[in-house]
């Protein structure tokens, strides 16, 4: 079975806590702090595996899970890393954050990795926070949550040129007399239900990697017939040969053809027309041929097109020779920038750290990703701590966010699942 686009719900492995504990040995009266850190939780990883052809293994899965960090232990032993989950897909793969659509990772070399959710960090334990003012901290870090969120990973092959042109117009014909290939070939339409790929050796030694698709028909940017769904296979394409039946076995116009197919192109959303297109006038074995040939030029007079039957091979090699020229000189089309840097355990973004909304009279509800997060972390369990995080909290200027937003004495203060109490 051929996937190609599998939505995933990933969560990665929360960081274990750091460990609040104090040395008690025999003849260290003064034991100072001994608590470990909590270990790193593990990250979601995918691996580029060139024998995956297909995004089959992920459509099972719908759910990954890496494991999390421990908690730290006793005499400053740190708790062991969460395992990383390495998932193998094929080259061609491309991550996106289902919510924004943001690009997180284009995975196309041979082994390249890329960290789809980073593991949380694991928490300090008690020792590292120790100072001469206070020697024995009893409070210790927690571990940070693993980044959960929903994925898009679709395929995008790997294709120098890729064959496009109505159903029955002869493109997996054309694969299969110039590669290895061998995909199905018929006189119905849709053949050819999922994208096949084929290496083209051209007669001077020149080489590329040939992608044969299902038809296309008017409406394919739309979603008609299977067109919308194979089109994006097309977008790493750097150059389009375009095929069309000039017999007209199926009744349509070769002349018309042409126009509705570069309409669809044009229309779908990546840009396909800024490639180099070569055109193959195909079956011209036909009787009505020559004249739709004729009727085609008058046409497009401006349009290079190559006579063929490829059933028979004839006039293939010149269109070979034009496409490895045309590869030559077209550089690669970028599916759009990969805006997070992404490395593991950094959810620090250039983002407010803090938000703050007015709910009613008297309160306000302090919101942002990275506040909720550090308060999380935060274990307020000790009163150090807490005055640990009311200073981190005026550090970040929340004091003063909230006087300017009309805060006063007494007023109420939301944060997550508490309440404070706002002081002057
Ligand atoms: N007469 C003639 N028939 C051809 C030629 N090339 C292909 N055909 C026939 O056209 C029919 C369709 O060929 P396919 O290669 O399956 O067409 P396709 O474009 O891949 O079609 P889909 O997969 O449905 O999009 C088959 O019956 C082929 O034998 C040709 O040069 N001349
Ligand atoms: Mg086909």
């Amino acid at each position: 079975m051929f996937i190609d686009r599998v939505k995933l719900k990933i969560k990665a492995g929360n960081g274990g806590n750091g460990l609040v504990s104090f040395r008690r040995e025999k003849y260290v009266p003064l034991g100072g702090p001994y608590g470990g850190d909590g270990g790193n939780g593990g990250s979601i990883i995918f691996e580029v595996d060139t024998h995956k052809s297909t995004l089959l293994d992920l459509h099972y899965k719908k759910h990954l899970k890496a494991s999390s960090g421990e908690n730290g232990k006793n005499k400053k032993m740190s708790g062991a890393r969460g395992e990383d989950l390495v998932l193998a897909v094929p080259p061609g793969t491309i991550v996106k954050d289902a919510e924004t659509q943001a690009l997180i990772a284009d995975l196309t070399l041979p082994g390249q990795r890329a960290v789809i959710a980073g593991g949380g960090k694991g928490g300090r334990g008690n020792w590292h926070f120790a100072t001469s003012r206070n020697p024995a901290p009893d409070f210790a870090e927690k571990g940070a949550f693993g980044e959960e969120k929903e994925v898009m990973v679709e395929l995008k092959l790997l294709a120098d040129a890729g064959l496009v042109g109505f159903p029955s117009v002869g493109k997996s014909t054309f694969l299969s007399v110039v590669s290895k290939a061998r995909p199905e070939i018929a006189d119905y339409h849709f053949t050819t239900l999922v994208p096949n790929l084929g290496v083209v050796g051209v007669s001077d030694g020149r080489s590329f990697v040939l992608a044969d698709l299902p038809g296309l028909i008017e409406g394919a940017h739309q979603g008609k017939g299977l067109g919308h769904q194979f089109l994006r296979h097309i977008e790493r394409c750097r150059v389009i040969i375009h095929v069309i039946d000039m017999g007209g076995a199926d009744g349509r116009d070769p002349v018309e053809d042409f126009t509705v197919i570069n309409e669809e192109l044009r229309q779908y959303q990546y840009r396909l027309m800024e490639r180099p297109m070569v055109v193959v006038a195909n079956k011209m074995d036909l009787e009505d041929a020559p004249e739709n040939l004729e009727r085609f030029k008058k046409t497009y007079p401006d349009v290079e097109v190559f006579e063929a039957i490829t059933l028979i091979t004839e006039g293939l090699d010149r269109v070979l020779y034009r496409v490895a020229d045309l590869l030559e000189v077209t550089p690669e089309f970028t599916l759009g920038e990969i805006t997070e840097d992404r490395k593991v355990y950094t959810f620090v973004k250039e983002e407010p750290i803090f938000e703050v909304r007015k709910v009613g009279d008297g309160q306000f509800r302090l919101v942002g990703d990275i506040i909720e997060k550090r308060y999380q972390q935060a274990d307020l369990q000790s009163d150090e701590a807490v005055m640990r995080w009311a200073m981190q909290l005026r550090k970040w200027g929340v004091d003063e966010a909230l006087r300017e937003a009309g805060a006063k004495d007494g007023d109420i203060i939301a944060l997550c699942d508490s309440t404070f109490v706002f002081v002057e």
